[in-house]
């Protein structure tokens, strides 16, 4: 079998289980690894990104990583901190020791959340904009980001950071419009990830070619992404319901919404 061999982190999550069944098409074969078993899957590897070991067994003969573990919203920082931050040193650390030199790593949206939403006329958000995370998840996005770069200037370890917007079956708030990837491109955008030669690190936003797209997706389309979906159709009703988007709102003023205005989670 030839086909390349792709450990996929997070395998049971809402991305990982969408990726599951769609990468497959893309001709990979995937070993799936969670923290929880992967329903069907009797043979994924249970396992947490502590587990120094088991990560280099897990990684141990694959060509590459798509890394989608970790906490997915906004939580206590000492969560943030086991899962996503030193998870993914861990991570990284068994994928230098095994050898592998491709990892595909999603970030968010929510590294730049503080970002400003775009006003009509204004261009659309670049990747270069400065990191401005707008929670203790966006920061460990900011972080891995920059782990990212370090082992490629450091290792030669490439990786594509994907910013992903909301990746879901289908957009469930007019924010979502905009940043909506459809779970079919974002199978595309990650076999664009996981094949392009010679990405060393880039940055890129991760939706659909959306109608109210907000951000540049020229770094993507650079790797060879090409979207085949537009959230348009899901428009009428969603404005319908909640209104068009208004910036003066606090909650929409940024790129990441709610979780700008959203009170932090502390510990207790
Ligand atoms: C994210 O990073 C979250 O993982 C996801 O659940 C959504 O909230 C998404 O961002 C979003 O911004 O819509």
């Amino acid at each position: 079998d030839r086909r390349p061999l792709v450990l996929l982190t997070g395998a049971a999550g809402g991305v990982g289980t969408l990726m599951r069944e769609l990468l497959p098409a893309h001709g990979y074969r995937l070993r799936s690894l969670d923290l929880v078993p992967v329903p069907g899957e009797p043979d994924a590897v249970v396992a947490d990104l502590a587990d120094r070991d088991a990560l280099r067994e897990a990684v141990r003969g694959t060509d590459a990583i798509l890394h989608l573990a970790g906490i997915s919203l906004e939580s206590t920082f000492e969560k943030i901190l086991r899962a996503n931050i030193e998870g993914t040193y861990h991570l990284y650390e068994a994928a230098r020791e095994e050898g592998v030199r491709r990892i595909v790593f999603a970030s968010s949206n929510h590294a730049v959340g503080v970002t400003p939403w775009p006003r009509p006329g204004e261009p659309p958000i670049p990747v270069d904009v400065p990191h401005r995370p707008d929670t203790f998840y966006g920061l460990s996005k900011c972080f891995g980001e920059d782990l990212a770069q370090l082992y490629w200037d450091k290792y030669g370890i490439e990786t594509v950071s994907v910013r992903i917007g909301s990746c879901f079956p289908k957009p469930t708030s007019v924010r979502m419009l905009s940043v909506w990837l459809s779970p079919e491109d974002g199978a595309r955008l990650f076999h664009t990830a996981l094949s392009a030669p010679g990405v060393g690190h880039t940055v890129v936003y991760g939706s659909s070619a959306n109608t109210r797209n907000v951000w540049d997706l020229s770094t993507a389309e650079a790797l060879g992404y090409v979207s085949a979906d537009d959230s348009e159709r899901f428009a009428a009703d969603l404005i319908a319901a909640d209104g068009e988007l208004d910036p003066s709102r606090p909650e929409q003023a940024h790129l990441g919404g709610h979780f700008v205005t959203d009170p932090p989670i502390w510990p207790h």
